[in-house]
Parts: structure tokens; sequence; C-alpha cells
């Protein structure tokens, strides 16, 4: 079948992101004999008329949509991408009379709400290597798309029961790799991204916001260490592309797999540098001793919160312990690295925040903290329910619009309040450093002189930067 394979994702913060999740349901449509032409919006100047376009030129059968975001998940500037997606939809709808398919994880977040705004034909929810190829190949056949586990069919989206719950690619090795040929990368590697790579998919550890393991599974599925490697080096080798980033959910859990993949790419001695998300869990003197020897340019830590009574809250599975040897086991391997806090979980106070900012004083200076709050609450997750008791939410409320929970103490002047004791300290940054056109130049310049990561420097400017954003 001929398919229009579209990646809509257009945003540019903190830097584009190349459209790693449609290249790989591009490359399994392609192992099963699907003819795709493959057009990214990312870095397209006029989106709606090289759409038009493409859709002018060729004689397609279907048209599919890799949403990757559906809001920014920032209730301090929100910004949904919603009417972006709607308006490439009604382009199609004007000129193409064949189905609309979406998928992506920005569609897997709210599929219903999708289902029923753009009124498309079908959805793959979650992973889509088994389920894109599988749709393709029975619309081209006429078959009936009833019954593929993870694909929503219901003509407008009015019936969750009908979806079969997403099976998950049980060997990662058994899949194409994602097809990198089809991305042009040099645009956005010059405005500071990278090119994404996945090391494993999954995660197992359960904390109550979040809505990875429900794109990705529970469990954590693997990639052999050498996969990864190869795939770094066919993109790296006659190309000039450099800059990678780990998007796995968390590089170093499980740790024996961080420690296999790090010892691959140090065998292999590729010119490469790579970022990679970590969390405390396990990440000590070895695993970053190794990751530095492997070519880790810095490491962003997730770690959201970090007093006792927030940890056990929000379910993390890290203490403070874990979160002071992390810490001081990047700083000893000379890995640079930023700290990423998320204020406002069930029952936080500013005596969390402040004791948040003494605390992390004690282990070990970070490069850069970012500072946000509000939690964005997704479907099927432990902190809808949390939220649904405390009366956030009302009974099957859409989260498609995106709701934001935050404790009550700190609902007030929050922003003011939290940038008050960002400012105590030079690497810390609150959202009204981002609000400022100060902190948005200062990561042009970064970007311009390719500095990587953005923030390596910030604990040197930071502090010049807020007096100038006051
Ligand atoms: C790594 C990551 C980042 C990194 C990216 C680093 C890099 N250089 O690539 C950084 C930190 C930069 C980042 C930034 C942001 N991110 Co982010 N990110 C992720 C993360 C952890 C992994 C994304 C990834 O690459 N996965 C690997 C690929 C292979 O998976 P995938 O894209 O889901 O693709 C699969 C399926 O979705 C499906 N699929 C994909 N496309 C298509 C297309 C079709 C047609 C079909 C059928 C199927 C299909 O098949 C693919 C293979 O199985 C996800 C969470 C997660 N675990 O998914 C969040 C996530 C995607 N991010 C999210 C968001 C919101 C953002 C930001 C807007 C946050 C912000 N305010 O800055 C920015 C946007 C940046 C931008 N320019 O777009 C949200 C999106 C949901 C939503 N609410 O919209 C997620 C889900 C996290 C969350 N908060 O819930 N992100
Ligand atoms: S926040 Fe990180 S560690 Fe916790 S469940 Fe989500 S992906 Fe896993």
């Amino acid at each position: 079948m001929k398919v229009l394979l579209v990646a809509t994702n257009r945003e540019r913060s903190p830097y584009p992101v190349a459209p790693l999740g449609a290249l790989c349901a591009a490359a399994a449509a392609r192992a099963a004999g699907h003819e795709i032409d493959f057009l990214d919006l990312g870095m397209a100047r006029s989106p709606l008329r090289a759409l038009q376009s493409k859709l002018q030129a060729g004689s397609f059968q279907a048209v599919a949509f890799g949403i990757r975001n559906l809001d920014n998940c920032w209730a301090f500037m929100p910004r949904s991408y919603f009417q972006e997606v709607r308006s490439l939809a009604e382009t199609v709808r004007h000129s193409f009379k064949g189905p609309l398919i979406l998928g992506g994880s920005g569609f897997s977040v709210a599929p219903i709400g999708w289902m029923r705004r753009l009124e498309a034909d079908c959805g793959v929810i979650g992973e889509g290597e088994r389920a894109f190829p599988e749709v393709l190949t029975r619309l081209e056949a006429g078959r009936s798309l009833d019954g593929i586990d993870g694909v929503i069919t219901a003509p407008r989206g009015d019936s969750a029961a009908r979806v079969l719950p997403t099976r998950a690619v049980e060997r990662l090795g058994d899949l194409p790799p994602p097809a990198h040929d089809l991305c042009r990368y040099a645009p956005y590697l010059r405005w500071g991204g990278f090119v994404g790579v996945q090391t494993k998919r999954g995660c197992p550890l359960g904390c109550v916001y979040c809505v990875y393991p429900r794109l990705e599974g529970r469990r954590y599925r693997l990639r052999p260490p050498d996969d990864v490697v190869r795939e770094i080096e066919t993109v790296a080798v006659g190309s000039r592309l450099r800059h990678f980033f780990f998007v796995d959910s968390v590089f170093n859990d499980p740790r024996a797999h961080a420690l296999a993949v790090c010892a691959a790419l140090e065998r292999r001695k590729l010119p490469v540098r790579w970022n990679a998300f970590c969390n405390p869990l396990g990440f000590d003197a070895e695993v970053a001793r190794a990751m530095a020897q492997a070519g880790c340019a810095g490491v962003e830590f997730g770690l959201d919160v970090a007093t006792p009574r927030m940890l056990a809250a929000l379910g993390k599975p890290f203490g403070q312990e874990e979160i002071r040897i992390a810490l001081r086991a990047a700083r000893d391997a000379g890995l640079p690295f930023a700290i990423y806090l998320l204020f406002g979980g069930p029952g936080e106070t500013w005596a969390d925040v402040r004791d948040t900012q003494a605390f992390l004083d004690e282990c070990a200076p970070a490069n850069a903290v970012f500072a946000t709050f509000g939690i964005r609450i997704y479907e099927g997750t432990p902190m809808a329910g949390i939220a649904a008791r405390e009366g956030t939410l009302s009974p099957g409320q859409d989260l498609f619009e995106p709701v934001y929970y935050l404790s009550p103490e700190l609902a007030d002047h929050t922003e003011e309040k939290l940038d008050r004791i960002a400012r105590r300290r030079p690497e810390w940054s609150s959202p009204m450093d981002w609000r400022g056109p100060v902190a948005r130049w200062g990561q042009k310049v970064t970007v311009l002189l390719n500095v990587r990561p953005q923030w390596k420097y910030m604990r040197g400017y930071g502090g010049y930067m807020r007096r100038r954003t006051v």
C-alpha cells in the first residue's frame, strides 16, 4: 500500500526533536512491503502548503499522522498542539478521500479525545511496529480493522470498549531499526537537537503521575547492546551527525543493561557524544564512570522531588541517599548534569520546596536545576484517582484538555514564591525565567555556539540572567 506518513510535530522548545517514533513506524511498514512517503513537518516553512503539494503529487491509498505531542504539560505556560494537527487533518480531508490513521505518543495519551475531534478512521495506541503494518495490510485487502490489539476503530471514538490493549513486541531485537534514512537530521542538529535512539522500552517503576508505563509497557524490554551501537554507527558513519540522545524513560535502569550498552559503545570507540535521562536508582560511581568513558556528554536527572515525604507521595523508586550518591557520582566522573523538579504533588508545602533546595546543596553542584510546578494528570494513572478523590477531577472527565494537580498550599502566588526561592541559587531557574526574553535569548546563544548540553554553563550565567529578568 502506498502511504503518506506525516510527522506533525513542530515544537521547537527546548529544541526541535526529530520524529523517531514515526521513523520506527515507517521502518516496520516498509519491512512489511508497504511504500512509505515520509513528510516531516518539523522544520518545514509552510506545513500546510508542504502537505497540500505532497497530496497533489502522490497517489496515496492512506495518510498517517505521527502525533508526538498533545500539549506541553506546563501548567504555567500551557500550549496545545491540537489546532496545528487539526488544520493538517482538514487539509487531508479536503483533497484526499482515503483513510486517515493516527499514532504517536501525543495521540496515545488521549486516543479517544483525538478520534472524536478529528474523526479519523483509525488510531494506533502505543507501540506502532506491530499494529501499523497490520492496519495497512488489512486496508489494502479491504478487510475490517476489528480485533487488532491497540487499534481504535470506533468511527467517532465513541466506544473505548472496542480497543484491545496493545500487546508489546516481546523481542525488540526482531524489529527493523528506525528508518533514519528518511529523516534530514542536519537542521535538527543545527538547532540544538539530536538523533534519538532507544536502548529499551518500558518502565516498571510506577510513579503515581507517570504515563510512560502506559505508553511503553510496565516491563523492561531490552535491546541487544550491539544493536544499539550498530544503529548509532550506521547513522554516524558517512555523515556529520555526532550528537545522540538515549530517549529511554530511564537510561540507567536496569543497571546491568546500561553498563552493557556503555561497554559496547566504549569498545566501538565511535566519534559520537550522547545525553540521557537518568534517575538515581542504582546510579553509582561505576555507572557514572562507564557513561563518561562511553561518550556521555550530559545527564538529565528527573528527580521531580527530593524530600522523603514527597518522594513517598509520588511513589518515586529512590530515596535521598540514592540521590546523594548519584549526584556525587556524576560530579566525580566529570559528567555535567541537570536536575528537573516538579513541585505541587499531593501534600507538598513551601517547606518541602525550601528543604529540597537545602538538600540538593548538600549533594553535589548541578550545572542546572529546572524547577517547575503543576502535574499534568493523565487518564488511567494513580494521580487521576487521587485528583478524583480530592474533587479536582469530575468522574469521567476528558483529560484531552489538560488538568494540572497542584497541592493546596502551593496554589497561591505559586510562580512568584517559587521564583523567590529559585533566585537564591545561580543554577536554579523557574518558570518566570522562561517567560522572560533573557533566558530564551541565552538559550538561542547556546544553540548558535553549539554548547551541548545547552544547560552546561547555566550555573555560571544564571545569576546574571536572573538580575536581568527582574
Ligand atoms: C525523550 C523525550 C523527550 C526528549 C527528546 C530528546 C530527543 N532528542 O529526542 C526531550 C527532553 C527534548 C523532550 C521534550 C519534550 N517532550 Co518529551 N518525551 C520523551 C520520551 C521520554 C521519549 C520519546 C521517544 O523518543 N520515544 C521513543 C519513540 C520510538 O517512541 P514514540 O515516539 O512513542 O513512538 C512509538 C509510538 O508512539 C508509535 N508511533 C509513533 N509515531 C507514529 C506514527 C504512526 C502513524 C503510528 C501508527 C504509530 C506511531 O510507534 C512508535 C514505535 O513504537 C517521551 C515519553 C515516552 N516514554 O514516550 C516524552 C513525551 C513524548 N514528551 C512529551 C512532551 C509533552 C514534551 C515537551 C512538549 C515537554 C516540554 N514542555 O518541553 C517537549 C517537546 C519537545 C519537542 N520539540 O517536541 C510528552 C507527550 C505527551 C503530551 N502530553 O503531549 C511525553 C509522552 C512525556 C509526557 N510528559 O507525558 N522529550
Ligand atoms: S517517572 Fe520515570 S521512573 Fe517513574 S514511572 Fe515514569 S518513567 Fe518510570
